[in-house]
């Protein structure tokens, strides 16, 4: 029945070992914690956000996703570090949770990640077949709908950055974007968690032109990183992701922005390449620990605005 205590917050984790974790957590803290199911990927496996927080008192809410592409396996560990932080770790971490509430969607393309742990670890885009010719998987940080597939996408299901055929053609997007749809006016926040990078990036993705709340994000997302760096040092840019990483169309928090959250945020963890998708374990702990600070620090924002 305590399983998970042994769940494992500084290793790589198994989709199985995930779920195991995600069903004990709900049985552990009944008050606390809930699993929300909001569909089913393509291949049938079930998509559970965990809800986290008091809803009785709780009237904003953020949303964070780990793992929309299935190589980048920090971002899944980073999803399960926080949630375990918001349970049991510091006073100034838990007591977020009596006035928001929290939906992690700990792994997005659960399908894709399992793929990387079973036939190809550098798999990035979800499993579902294409129309025409032989190849799999679209990538679901392409198939939002916001300016979909006009730039830094491709038409070609063969390509890494294939945006499908058409916006939310992908069953995981669709879920994920139904449930925001369906929260939208107690989501406050949007968080995407990527590797990597060591980047902050919010909106715009889709085009140069700068956000109508680029000065306010701009001054999250440098109080964001610099807490961030009071811990190890780790040195993160940010901007809008068009001109601090590339511009790409249809990704999830240009969607979310475009929906009316206006605090919409994608992470791209530890590091600068040297390992990139292959962050080594013992990186874990010090990575998650960093990031819960940044992430922590929007959410008090939030909770203040
Ligand atoms: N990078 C992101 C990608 O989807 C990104 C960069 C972030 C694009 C936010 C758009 C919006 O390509 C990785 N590493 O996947
Ligand atoms: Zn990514």
């Amino acid at each position: 029945i305590q399983k998970s205590k042994g769940h494992s917050y500084t290793k790589y984790n198994t989709w199985e070992k995930i779920v195991e974790w995600t069903g004990n957590l709900a049985k552990k803290y009944p008050n606390l914690v809930k699993k929300v199911d909001i569909g089913k990927t393509v291949e049938g496996r079930p998509m559970y956000v965990l809800q986290v927080g008091n809803a009785n008192s709780a009237t904003k809410a953020i949303f964070m996703d780990c793992g929309i592409h299935a190589r980048e396996w920090i971002s899944p560990a980073f999803c399960q570090w926080f949630v375990k932080e918001l349970i049991k770790g510091k006073n100034n971490i838990r007591e977020l949770v009596k006035s928001l509430t929290f939906y992690i969607l700990p792994v997005f393309n659960i399908d894709g990640y399992v793929w990387t742990w079973t036939e190809d670890r550098m798999w990035r885009k979800n499993r579902s077949p294409s129309d025409d010719g032989n190849c799999v998987g679209t990538d679901l940080n392409r198939n939002f709908n916001i300016s979909w597939c006009d730039i830094g996408s491709s038409t070609e299901p063969c390509s890494e950055i294939y945006c499908g055929a058409t916006a939310e053609s992908e069953i995981e997007a669709k879920n994920v974007a139904n449930f925001i749809r369906s929260h939208v006016d107690s989501i406050k926040a949007y968080i995407s968690i990527h590797s990597y990078s060591q980047m902050l990036l919010y909106p715009f993705s889709y085009t140069y032109n700068l956000a109508p709340d680029h000065k306010e994000l701009d001054e999250i997302a440098k109080g964001a990183v610099s807490e961030l760096k009071g811990l190890y040092g780790t040195s993160y840019t940010y901007g809008p992701s068009a001109s601090t990483i590339y511009p790409t169309a249809g990704s999830s928090d240009d969607w979310a922005y475009s929906v009316g959250i206006k605090y919409s945020f994608t992470f791209e963890l530890r590091d600068k390449g040297k390992k990139g998708f292959l962050l080594p374990q013992s990186q874990i702990k010090a990575t998650c620990q960093e990031s819960t600070l940044a992430v922590a620090y929007i959410a008090k924002y939030v909770l203040a605005h």
